[in-house]
């Protein structure tokens, strides 16, 4: 189950690792075949190598779209030599065996990314690299398919233990390989053009991700998991640089996501914003003047349980918010960009890492968002809803005070980020209490109250849900979650209204001198 490599043909647009690879190849005595670009680069390295066009007997037309879709390519790659008709078909036709295929593709999703126009997408859509991809991998019993430069040096030292030989087996791995790597292509194609004809709804999509990282395990040691890249480059866990600290864990990567796409809720040219997330819900969420502020109150919210958190700011993290943050056991910090002083900070927690993503995600763009079920996913449009978009209705007769108002609004934008049923409480732009996760929102309302009681006590200060705006995810069906939340001092509720019972819980919050202010628009989230 070994095959000999005596020809190569290398096409690549990413010429990372190539010279080395082919160096590697022509010293084992391997006949190199390129295309264009590909070639120049092996020549400029001083290597022999034959052009395509030798295979082929015809020259790259069409400005590379036809290089090497031709018989004298793809029969040497299919050709099963070891079947007699097929190896009386390659000598009558001339066709020339290829051994091992060397191919990546034009860069479609960082096209895409990049805002290139749809002519330029277009043109950097790969027919040729898929086509020779596949037929390479699917006659795996005679062709080796290269589709990643960090698989370059592995590959040649098996040829070298192997002398010159590759084993069936690992001609398999990199063919499946191979095939997961034109799926992802077309399905990044595919969303493209159902994004491109405005037809952004669920039903159009197609799935599939570039394997990133395997992971230690998944949300349990016993379970194993990966992390994969959609290409969106959506700023953010999967495209940002670990500038120090032990590897992700998937728990890590899924906290961490929750907890800066909370803080890329906040506008970085309004307001300094710290999120703190311990299980994918914020335990402490902030506004201030400063980040170091900013993080300060988020931590007073719920100070034990942000102990192991992960804390994400929506500005340059600074000397000052570092300082605070290492004084905390701390699994992650993520950011858009850092001092270097605050780099020089962290430093000295070893484990602790520091996520940079350059930039906030768009917290109003369109997306989807996947969950696997038994038997399926379930898609959706992400959740892109935004307050400041929303018509907000004062339902009471007594309306929000300015304070008020910028509290429910702050509350409401943290709602979003909280598993239902959510209450969050919140004063002077910071949480006091945050109620996630319940069956009942009566309870979720008196967990956040408690948890406001017990942050008071640690503290020795007032408890601050006295006077505070109060959000809820959804509506309340009932009038007992609002009169859960008026008892613990609330004065203002957001909430989107739309119960059959409205019109009590209004009666029940004007009785309060409660002001009421209606979204129309449900934070569902589980
Ligand atoms: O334009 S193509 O779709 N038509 C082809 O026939 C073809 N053959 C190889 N693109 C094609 N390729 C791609 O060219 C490869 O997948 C690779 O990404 C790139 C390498 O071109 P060069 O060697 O000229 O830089």
């Amino acid at each position: 189950d070994r095959h000999p490599v005596r020809r190569a043909l290398l096409s690549v647009f990413d010429k990372t690792g190539l010279v080395d690879l082919a160096k590697g190849l022509s010293a084992r005595g391997v006949e190199l075949v390129s295309t264009g670009g590909s070639r120049a680069a092996l020549e400029a390295a001083g290597l022999p190598v034959r052009d395509v066009s030798e295979l082929t007997g015809f020259p790259e037309i069409m400005d590379g779209r036809v290089k090497t879709l031709h018989p004298g390519v793809h029969g040497g790659l299919l050709g099963m030599r070891a079947d007699p008709a097929h190896a009386k078909a390659m000598q009558a036709h001339g066709i020339a065996g290829i051994d091992l295929l060397v191919v990546n593709l034009y860069p479609f999703a960082e096209t895409v990314a990049s805002g290139a126009e749809p002519a330029a997408i277009i043109e950097n859509i790969d027919i040729g690299g898929p086509a020779m991809i596949r037929a390479g991998a699917k006659n795996h019993a005679f062709v080796a398919v290269l589709t990643d430069p960090a698989d370059y040096s592995a590959f040649l030292e098996a040829l070298g233990t192997g002398n010159g030989e590759t084993e069936l087996e690992h001609r398999r791995r990199l063919a499946g390989k191979a095939y997961g790597l034109t799926a992802a292509y077309d399905a990044a194609v595919s969303t493209w053009f159902a994004g491109a004809t405005g037809e952004t709804a669920p039903a159009r999509q197609s799935f599939a991700g570039e394997l990133a990282s395997t992971l230690r395990y998944g949300e349990n040691p016993h379970q194993s998991a990966a992390f994969y890249h959609d290409g969106s480059k959506r700023a953010g866990v999967a495209t940002a640089r670990q500038v120090q600290g032990k590897e992700l864990s998937y728990n890590n990567i899924n906290d961490t996501d929750a907890a800066f796409e909370l803080v890329a809720e906040f506008d970085p040219a309004r307001t300094a914003a710290v999120a703190i997330i311990k299980h994918a819900n914020p335990c402490g969420v902030a506004e201030g003047a400063t980040l170091a502020e900013a993080y300060a109150r988020a931590l007073a919210c719920d100070p034990v349980s942000a102990f192991g958190g992960i804390v994400a700011l929506n500005r340059r993290l600074d000397a000052a918010s570092a300082a605070e943050i290492v004084k905390v056991f701390t699994e992650v910090i993520i950011a858009p960009e850092a001092d270097e002083e605050a780099i020089a900070l962290v430093a000295a927690k070893k484990n602790l890492r520091l996520l940079l993503t350059g930039g906030l995600p768009d917290a109003g763009a369109p997306g989807l968002t996947v969950k696997s079920v038994a038997g399926g996913l379930l898609v959706q449009s992400r959740d892109d809803g935004l307050v400041d978009r929303l018509d907000l209705k004062v339902v009471t007769k007594r309306a929000p005070s300015e304070a008020e108002m910028a509290d429910l609004r702050f509350a409401f934008r943290v709602a979003k980020h909280v598993k239902s049923n959510a209450i969050v409480y919140a004063k002077g732009l910071a949480t006091v209490g945050i109620g996630a996760g319940q069956m009942s929102r009566v309870d979720s309302a008196r967990i956040a109250a408690r948890k406001a009681e017990d942050a008071a006590q640690a503290a020795g200060g007032p408890i601050l849900t006295k006077g505070s705006a109060v959000a809820s995810d959804a509506f309340f069906p009932f009038a007992d979650g609002l009169l859960s939340a008026v008892a613990a001092g609330a004065t203002a509720v957001i909430q989107p209204g739309g119960s059959m019972r409205d019109a009590e819980v209004i009666a029940a919050a004007d009785e309060h001198d409660i002001a009421m202010v209606f979204t129309g628009m449900r934070h569902f989230r589980h």
